[in-house]
């Protein structure tokens, strides 16, 4: 059964809550103080069954909204899930404030089809019908309620007269306005939050998209929080699901009243970020007055609203009537999604200004040089899902696009996601989706690395992987991979944890296996009586270049230390000075310090004065002791 929601539009007295009352029977003003004051304040609800010409039923959701300038808000709130709107005009009154504002609201939120009803037939005369009728008529023309496709109908919920017509408009309008899209990712606005006797946490709203059953957990933003669906009404009836055209009451688990209010949305969990930076197309209404750059305004989408500075992304000033890509940095974050349509309104006096679509939800922190927005924003508006991914992979350049994030950004299933990766020309790096020209970006970044590292290292085989990933700032995924089609291409070869050009890394012959030991093990059995280097050297089958080469490898690996320009030591030694040196401090501490001179140095290690000092200055760096005047501290 295809479910659809009417909204009712218009001026204040004009009769809405009354023909919502004559079409459904159901009173929408739920308040006491309207009932009390006999004015609608806030959005209330009602329900209709309708046959469809076609013999099907439909279901209708009505959503009742506030005539009265001050609850335009409220309107608002109401107004943002509808699928046809019935623009109500008193054919006593005809046009007023309100029946232009709401109108305005309509078309600005996209709203497609509708159906002008003229209310009050039966206080006026013929002939005065037909005048407000062609008023109305002129107001309506090149609208969405266009005459030729829209009908205007006359009725008067006092006396019926109008009804049975307009229930037949009704159906066929609703028959031809798309149905919103029940396996899409689930979107609840919360329009109301209470607590019923028995039930617990209730929330009300019109269901956007997707579908809702029993027991699913669902997130709530912008705050983030989870809970599970334990019962689900659909008007007013108990149901195991709601689908989205649906007016929906949730029984929420995990939450109270306190941790939920309207503005609030439901949302599949685990998709979605909340944002306080959207970039999008604004349309400036005629009767407003030009927006200029940093400009603060009213936002409104769905049942949320906030304040929001527009930043202009073209011209630095929008002109009535026209429209522009504007960029809106909101006060409080929000969910919001490329589609979405919202409203602006002035921000004093507070009057409906304009109102858009939301392009890019996840704008890329603006920098230089920046990919070229307007042309990125040209593609969300009008672009298919494939072109979409593409340029939302392309502007994210070596950093790429996580699959898993694609969801989130496009409001598309994972299924759909992943399908659209596999269609077009992407290159994929694990989890990581990067455009062709991003995958060849990251190779250069590698070569030229590699080629830095050896310009700068001539004695060093190559650089080592973490050290290049860190260089290029790749992701680990994009690295790999990119690093996996150099090697394969024989653009670098890799030899254990280095990474160099074809032909540079380090070939250890056997004579330098052997030089290698020989220089560890002079320096290891040594201790901290280490023997000057070039004596070592000296020593061995190999000419000086080779050798120095070996010594460099060792003080990377960390086997060797250097510990000033002319010592060097094993690690081991070092490692052994250090344990010698708790033991020492734990034996001479006194009220909580333990001190050392260069004197006690030499008895506790064995070595010269020569060597002392340069070791009681390597501790100082290393923070194992602090200089304080002759003695050092044991730290
Ligand atoms: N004569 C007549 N009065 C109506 C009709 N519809 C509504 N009214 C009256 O107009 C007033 C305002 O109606 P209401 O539905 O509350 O207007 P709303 O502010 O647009 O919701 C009430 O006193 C209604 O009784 C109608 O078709 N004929
Ligand atoms: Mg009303």
């Amino acid at each position: 059964m295809k479910s659809v929601i009417v909204g009712t539009a218009g001026h204040i007295d004009h009769g809405k809550t009354a023909l919502v009352k004559a079409l459904t029977g159901i009173d929408a003003d739920r308040l006491e103080e309207e009932k009390r004051r006999g004015i609608t304040i806030d959005i209330g609800f009602a329900h209709l069954e309708l046959p469809a010409p076609s013999g099907e039923a439909l279901r209708l959701g009505f959503v009742d909204v506030p005539g009265h300038e001050k609850f335009v808000r409220n309107m608002l709130a109401g107004v943002g899930g509808i699928d046809l709107a019935l623009l109500v005009i008193a054919a006593d009154e005809s046009i007023k404030p309100q029946t232009r504002e709401h109108f305005d609201i309509c078309r600005l939120l996209a709203v497609r089809r509708g159906i002008a009803v003229l209310t009050k037939s039966d206080a006026v005369d013929a002939e005065m019908l037909d005048v407000v009728r062609l008023e109305v008529e002129e107001f309506l023309r090149g609208s969405f309620l266009d005459p030729s496709q829209s009908p205007i109908v006359a009725v008067s919920s006092l006396t019926g007269a109008g009804l049975p017509e307009l229930k037949q408009a009704l159906a066929k309008v609703a028959t031809e306005v798309p149905a919103k899209d029940s396996t899409a990712l689930t979107r609840l606005p919360i329009d109301r939050v209470f607590t019923m006797k028995g039930f617990g946490t209730v929330v009300t709203g019109t269901l956007v998209a997707g579908t809702i059953r029993k027991e699913d957990e669902l997130e709530v933003f912008p705050v983030g929080k989870r809970v599970r669906v334990r019962g689900v009404q659909v008007h007013g009836e108990s149901a195991d699901q709601a689908v989205a055209g649906q007016r929906t009451a949730l029984n929420l688990a995990g939450v109270t009243v306190k941790d939920l209010a309207r503005g609030m949305m439901l949302a599949a969990p685990e998709t979605f970020q909340p944002t306080t930076r959207v970039d999008t197309r604004l349309a400036l209404l005629p009767s407003a007055k030009p927006l200029k750059h940093g400009a603060r305004v009213h936002f409104h989408a769905y049942t949320m609203e906030t304040i929001a500075e527009a930043r202009m992304l073209d011209r630095k000033q929008l002109k009535p009537g026209d429209e522009q890509l504007v960029h809106l940095r909101l006060a409080e974050p929000s969910l919001l999604l490329p589609g979405d349509r919202f409203i602006l309104r002035q921000f004093s006096p507070v009057v409906t200004i304009g109102g858009g679509i939301v392009l890019d939800a996840s704008p890329l922190p603006r920098r230089k040089p920046q990919y070229d927005v307007a042309a990125f924003l040209a593609k969300m508006a009008s672009g298919s899902p494939e072109e979409i991914l593409t340029a939302r992979v392309a502007r994210r350049e070596t950093a790429g696009l996580r699959l898993a994030d694609v969801p989130g950004e496009m409001n598309i299933r994972m299924e759909e996601a992943a399908r659209l990766a596999s269609g077009v020309p992407l290159t994929r790096c694990g989890a990581v989706l990067v455009s062709a020209m991003a995958f060849v970006m990251a190779q250069a970044q590698l070569r030229e690395a590699v080629q830095a590292f050896h310009a700068v290292n001539p004695l060093v085989g190559g650089i080592s992987r973490e050290e290049l990933r860190a260089q290029t700032s790749l992701p680990v995924e994009v690295f790999e991979q990119a690093l996996k089609r150099m090697t394969g291409e024989k653009k670098l070869e890799v030899s254990g944890d280095l990474v160099h050009l074809p032909g540079r890394g380090v070939v250890m012959k056997d004579e330098e296996t052997e030089s290698k030991k020989i220089i560890e093990q002079a320096f290891s059995s040594a201790g901290l009586q280490v023997p000057a280097l070039y004596n070592v050297l000296a020593g061995l089958k190999l000419d000086k270049a080779r050798a120095q080469k070996i010594v460099t490898l060792l003080l990377r690996d960390k086997v060797l230390v250097k510990v000033s320009e002319e010592l060097v030591f094993h690690q081991s030694a070092l490692a052994e000075l250090r344990r010698q040196l708790a033991a020492y401090k734990a034996k001479a501490t006194v009220a909580g310090v333990a001190k050392i001179d260069v004197g006690k140095f030499k008895e506790l290690t064995g070595v010269s004065r020569k060597y002392a000092i340069p070791l009681l200055e390597y501790l100082d760096r290393e923070r194992m002791t602090r200089r304080v005047g002759d003695e050092r501290v044991i730290l």
